[in-house]
């Protein structure tokens, strides 16, 4: 199997560090992708041209990142990272959804710094990116004694350590905000000093 990353992609990020707390290495060799180049050869094997895209062999595979950490994630056994069917696994998918929300939102703000130059930026969108970073890091810092967060590592977890230690780290959106949330940032530091984040470190955002 291959995966499909770039290395600034906090969703490749979520797969790459499934792999290795699965002990996944050895099956799945891991490809840098040529994204947003027109013609790239990459568009032959994921044709919406995105990472992370897993690669299975026989012209299949998946994108996604959560049905690539899934998949991942049932291909070996313990531990486990995601819920099972029960009630108790609608809290993990409600605060992985929450955190996978911030990502989508950063990615738009970082998306305006590495592709347009500063006077095309918008920004009201940053704005209104950098506003919605700072209010789920309120909503994070009031769900830290939850299990979910509290308790071993999770999809729900993983996602959100990407979001709070991503590409423009330490900040949010340019945004200093562990100062104001330091049990949010004690608990994004503890995460990122697993081998399988610290291996992951995305490269600091190139502006255009
Ligand atoms: N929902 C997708 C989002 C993936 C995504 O947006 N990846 C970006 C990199 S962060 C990408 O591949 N961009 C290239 C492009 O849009 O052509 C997932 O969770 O995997």
């Amino acid at each position: 199997m291959k995966l499909h990353i770039t290395p600034g992609s906090p969703y490749a990020r979520m797969a790459r560090i499934v792999i290795i707390e699965k002990g996944l290495e050895d099956r799945v060799e891991i490809v840098q992708a040529k994204t947003r180049t027109p013609d790239s050869p990459y568009y032959a094997i994921n044709p919406s041209g995105r990472v992370p895209y897993l690669e299975l062999g026989g012209g299949k595979g998946y994108e996604d990142s959560p049905l690539i950490c899934l998949y991942l994630d049932r291909l070996a056994g313990a531990p486990a990272l995601h819920p099972g069917d029960g009630p108790d696994g609608l809290e993990m998918r409600r605060l992985e959804a929450m955190a996978r929300s911030m990502v989508d939102g950063l990615s738009v703000w970082g998306r305006e710094i590495i592709y347009r130059p500063e006077e095309m930026r918008s920004q009201r969108i940053m704005e209104h990116e950098a506003a919605r970073a700072l209010r789920m890091a309120v909503a994070f810092d009031q769900e830290l004694a939850n299990p979910v967060l509290a308790g071993p590592l999770n999809i729900a977890q993983i996602t959100l350590g990407c979001a709070l230690n991503g590409p423009g780290a330490p900040k949010l959106c340019g945004q200093e905000w562990r100062a104001a949330r330091p049990k949010l940032a004690a608990w994004a530091e503890t995460i990122a000093r697993r081998p399988s984040f610290a291996a992951t470190v995305p490269p600091p955002p190139k502006a255009h």
